[in-house]
């Protein structure tokens, strides 16, 4: 099978008929480089694969309902003639009841250890492709993990590089190499060196997807920016919601938003944002909330809000980032409830979530109340 597009309605058709199904799946945020990642990878994986009644199969890790949050997603799907009813979303298969029938194998891609709700499927782990600081969960078992800019690039670089044997039966299709584009381009701002992401694999792989499938580099990366910036459909819980992912750290339970909206411009859209805020916290019985906020005006700014009913444990995260070079300013927002959430501008602006979260497990992990 050579197409995209062949191969996705034909998996998502048969795969419950086979005896030992390969999931490939990424983190629950399900950002462009989750999913270019998983299903390119699993798309790869099967036209080598020579087992009949085995199948590899890309998941993606949100419900089918909350793709029309990714603006960015939805317009690469109609870029590459990907039908979203033909990928199969976390509500659309029961993997707890494969794991039980000794039906499943898991190849985690853009993250190296199970979210802790699907913690079930962590024996099942066969191969691991990552751009995140490696968790350590598995020793043994077949793992790529490298700190590009995306986990798009490795993916690529493997496929590329497959060799002779693999390259036969496998060419990428021009839909696979726009996805896996798509997701390098958005994860490196186009290979910008400022964002402080782009490597050099990620300069290499890109430049040979652009140069051999004809992706017009500055057009496509403007129409993705456009509509990734595109929040006009979206409510505060929406935006919350849209690129959000959890973690047990030390004894709390931790979410961590991103969104890239200032939190001025955000206020304007919603007055009432440090009630909804106070809502989705709640909403997730969470110890400790924290929204990651990523724009740029003049230049490339970021903002850090964090909500908490302990205020003391938000005095201990301030006092700890503040230490470790965050550079935190309260920022000026008024009519809300300073014990509970903690408005920011963070001078760090290399400070992303991929590297806040270490920082933060730190922390947890030696704050015991
Ligand atoms: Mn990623």
């Amino acid at each position: 099978m050579n197409k995209l597009n062949d191969y996705l309605p034909d998996s998502k058709l048969n795969f419950s008929g086979k005896s030992l199904i390969h999931v490939v799946i990424g983190n629950e945020a399900a950002d462009i480089d989750s999913i270019a990642s998983s299903i390119v990878y699993a798309f790869f994986r099967e036209s080598i694969n020579s087992k009949k009644e085995e199948i590899f199969i890309p998941v993606i890790n949100i419900h089918e309902d909350d793709l029309r949050l990714r603006n960015e997603a939805v317009y690469l799907f109609s870029q590459t003639g990907i039908t979203p009813e033909n990928l199969i979303f976390i509500n659309q298969i029961n993997l707890e009841e494969l794991a039980e029938k000794r039906k499943l194998r898991v190849i985690l891609v853009d993250h190296n250890k199970p979210t802790h709700t699907q913690e079930f499927f962590s024996d099942y782990v066969e191969e691991i492709i990552d751009h995140h600081d490696d968790e350590k969960s598995y020793s043994g078992i077949t793992k790529i993990i490298e700190k590009t800019g995306s986990t798009a690039t490795l993916v690529g670089e493997k496929i590329l590089g497959a060799g002779a044997g693999a390259g036969e039966k496998f060419l990428l299709d021009r839909d696979s190499a726009f996805l896996l584009g798509a997701a390098i381009m958005i994860d490196t701002s186009n290979l910008s060196y400022k964002s402080g992401k782009t490597t050099a694999k990620d300069e290499k792989v890109l430049s040979h997807l652009v140069s051999e499938y004809k992706i017009d580099r500055v057009e496509f990366f403007k129409n993705l920016v456009m509509r990734k910036r595109d929040l006009s459909n979206l409510s505060s819980r929406d935006m919350l919601r849209k690129d959000y992912k959890e973690w047990i750290m030390g004894r709390k339970k931790t979410g961590f938003s991103s969104v890239n909206l200032s939190l001025q411009g955000w206020l304007q859209k919603d007055y009432k944002l440090p009630e909804e805020i106070t809502k989705y916290y709640i909403e997730n019985s969470l110890d400790v909330l924290f929204i990651m906020i990523a724009y740029s005006d003049t230049e490339f700014k970021r903002e850090l809000i964090f909500v908490s009913g302990d205020s003391s444990l938000l005095d201990s995260i301030y006092f700890y980032l503040q230490k470790c070079g965050g550079r935190l300013f309260p920022a000026d927002v008024k009519g809300f409830d300073k014990e509970k959430i903690r408005f920011y501008f963070l001078g760090e602006t290399l400070w992303s979530r991929k590297r806040l979260q270490p920082i933060l497990k730190d922390f947890f992990s030696s704050h015991n109340k």
